[in-house]
């Protein structure tokens, strides 16, 4: 037994690492280790020799298996004191870059727009940003001689000699998506179309692309009543207040009949938009009864169907709600002025800026 004692003990204070102290244990310890292999033969003993070689037998285990432990944490804490000797950190050493990208305001407002009509029903729809004229113009009730076709206001495509496809442009609004979108599904139908959209005009208030929201409903029944209170219930939402006012000003389109266009009851004290409150009233979209013309176009018999539609510029709706004020800077925007409009990077998405409630 002594024999046992020394040679586990000897050999446990000399293991160089865990896996060797694991070895040693079940050699000594374990199931068939040579200590439970004697324990086994106590069963075979006289109770007197069982007396006297249990009790050894049981301090001898207590006592590997503390020494095991033992030295278990004094490999731990050596292979510590290694590490803490060889491996350092150098302080001075330059932060690793951080991501710095961020959402563009306009990306979004046309979320949150988007988000707002999709509540109450709308599906987004998609569609290409070169059209041929009829679904840009034609199908919305815009005659040939209409002076926003020529050249001075759209973008026609170049066409090669001997090709005798139709014209075409990049859409000039995205309402061609409705025309698709009406033909594709039929009535009754509700989307709306966020996309770019291009027209020749550069200056402080236009760039030749710029971005819309336009919607449609179409149903038995759709009255001027409830394009009204669609249009309340966006700006309350988009502009987070509980009392707006919409005043509808008589106006024409090609594709609506009648047209208004909507005006928000504002004030501006101080610089700062203050959206349902004040004298003044800013102009906010543009809307009406789809004329019949355009819903023959989406094959969808006037008839039997009617409805509104309704078109907003989102890059001027974001100018409101961040306080930015001009247009172009949203086309050479660097960081700095996007942090300047609470759109710094790694920021949860604000109404900081210039709007007050
Ligand atoms: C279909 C039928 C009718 C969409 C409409 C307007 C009035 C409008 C302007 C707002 C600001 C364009 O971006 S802007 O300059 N839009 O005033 N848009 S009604 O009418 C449609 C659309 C699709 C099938």
């Amino acid at each position: 037994m002594d024999d046992l004692r020394t040679k586990y003990l000897e050999a446990i204070a000399g293991a160089g690492d865990e896996s060797a102290l694991e070895d040693l244990r079940l050699q000594a310890v374990g199931k068939k280790g040579e200590v439970s292999l004697k324990m086994r033969e106590l069963g075979k003993m006289t109770p007197e020799e069982r007396q006297v070689m249990g009790p050894k037998l049981n301090a001898l285990k207590d006592e590997i298996n503390s020494a095991l432990s033992a030295k278990k944490s004094a490999l731990a804490d050596a292979a510590l004191d290694e590490r803490l000797r060889t491996e350092w950190l150098d302080v001075t050493l330059p932060s690793r870059p951080r991501r710095q990208g961020t959402i563009h305001p306009v990306s979004q407002v046309t979320e949150e727009v988007t988000t707002i009509f999709a509540d109450m029903g709308f599906a987004v729809a998609e569609g290409p940003q070169v059209e041929d004229d009829w679904y840009n113009f034609d199908a919305l009730n815009i005659p040939a001689e209409h002076p926003t076709r020529t050249e001075m206001d759209t973008f026609y495509m170049h066409k090669a000699e001997g090709d005798d496809r139709p014209p075409h442009v990049l859409r000039t609004h995205t309402s061609p998506v409705q025309i698709r979108a009406m033909q594709e599904q039929g009535a009754p139908i509700r989307v709306i179309a966020p996309g770019r959209v291009y027209r020749a005009d550069y200056d402080q208030t236009h760039t030749p692309m710029f971005h819309q929201i336009e919607g449609l409903a179409i149903d038995r029944d759709i009255s001027m009543a409830n394009l009204k209170w669609c249009l309340e219930e966006f700006c309350r939402a988009f502009f987070e207040v509980d009392k707006v006012e919409l005043r509808f000003r008589a106006s024409h389109f090609p594709f609506t009949e009648p047209s208004a266009e909507v005006d928000l009851r504002c004030s501006w004290e101080g610089g700062t938009l203050k959206v349902g409150e004040g004298d003044d009233w800013m102009e906010i979209l543009g809307s009406g009864m789809v004329h019949p013309h355009v819903l023959r176009s989406g094959g969808i018999d006037p008839d039997q169907w009617q409805g509104f539609a309704f078109g907003i510029g989102i890059d001027r709706l974001a100018m409101l709600k961040y306080g930015i004020p001009d247009l172009r800077a949203f086309f050479d925007s660097d960081l700095r002025w996007l942090r300047h409009y609470g759109f710094a990077s790694l920021d949860v998405p604000s109404l900081a800026g210039g709007l007050s409630r």
